[in-house]
């Protein structure tokens, strides 16, 4: 598709020499383009700020694109004003894109990173598409701020309280507050680093987790109204209708945590949530626990994700995507 794809670098994991290489790129850079996903999440935005503001700490032009602005939960992030849906400037000639494998995961800024005469890339996810010329993947990282944090810390990088809590945020968010299981000694070992380094982890909680707003709060309760279970309440789902946000004065945004609290059930091993984001558009968060593979029953509907959490979307009505969905989940409940 890209000329990156055909020329794309072997694939490297983050390692001493990783930093060296991304060190090498960035300085012979003279204006950065950095980018992270479409309905970016703590770790897309910390890692695209911590960047930005590293590049800045070495006076190496530069701005952050992203396809959409920062969630409300998030525009606390240090730098978090200088995120443009469309670049501000032209001629970059070095494109790094974190957080995320595929070009169509940027969205409405794709091209900008398509079209960069270098593209670095920096993530956790597993590699389908992963273009660059650089190409550091690690997917045993619980959150590409654990790969940043590892690369910065070696390329001799010092680490401001800004950048400290903008990667903070990405270790946090990524690993549930270090509750999945996709935590791993290093990140523990790198949030105890970026806490020395000033990072604000107060500052972190109060504003990712205590400031749902009311109409969030209202959504959940009509979600919970509507939950439904089955296989002896090992499956849990719910549906909210397009209507249901209006009458709670809520948006899609403020659902984002929503299917991981039907997770918290005790017999529940797969949760779902539709929401009907406009009529005929029905968007399914999926999660689960241990082996019960979701991103296989999204990758049916043509989305994607992690073994644990993944997504897809239908173009139908929320009873027929129910119906499918519902299918897919006792399918993975009996395979696993
Ligand atoms: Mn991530």
């Amino acid at each position: 598709m890209t000329s990156h794809q055909r020329e794309d670098a072997p694939l490297a994991s983050g390692g001493p020499d990783d930093a060296v290489e991304l060190d090498r790129t960035i300085r012979e850079a003279k204006s950065i383009l950095i980018g992270t996903h479409l309905n970016p999440d703590g770790d897309a935005l910390g890692c695209a700020l911590a960047m930005s503001l590293y590049l800045d700490s070495i006076n190496k032009e530069n701005e952050v694109v992203c396809h959409h602005a920062p969630p409300k939960n998030l525009e606390f992030l240090p730098g978090a004003e200088r995120i443009h849906q469309e670049p501000q400037r032209a001629g970059h000639d070095l494109a790094i894109m974190l957080d995320l494998e595929s070009l169509d995961r940027l969205g409405s800024v794709a091209p900008y990173f398509e079209s960069a005469p270098h593209l670095v890339l920096i993530d956790h996810h597993i590699p389908h598409h992963a273009p660059g010329d650089l190409r550091i993947v690690d997917t045993k990282a619980p959150a590409t701020a654990v790969i940043l944090t590892r690369l910065l810390l070696e390329m001799g990088a010092t680490l401001t309280p800004e950048m400290a809590t903008n990667l903070l945020t990405g270790i946090v968010t990524d690993t549930g507050s270090f509750r999945y299981r996709n935590t791993t000694p290093e990140a523990m070992h790198l949030a105890a680093r970026l806490l020395e380094e000033g990072g604000n982890l107060n500052l972190i909680s109060e504003e990712v987790y205590r400031s749902r707003p009311m109409a969030g709060m209202r959504l959940m309760g009509v979600m919970l109204s509507n939950l439904k279970t089955a296989c002896d309440d090992r499956l849990a789902w719910s549906v909210l209708h397009y209507d249901d946000f209006a009458k709670c004065g809520a948006t899609e945004e403020d659902t984002e945590e929503f299917v991981n609290e039907l997770l918290t059930i005790s017999t529940v091993q797969i949760a779902s949530l539709l929401r009907e984001s406009k009529p005929g558009k029905v968007r399914v968060s999926l999660r689960s626990r241990g082996k019960f593979d979701v991103a296989q029953v999204a990758r049916e509907f043509n989305g994607g994700g992690h073994i644990n959490a993944a997504g897809c979307s239908f173009e139908s009505t929320p009873e027929e995507a129910e119906a499918l969905l519902v299918e897919g989940m006792k399918a993975c409940l009996a395979s696993s």
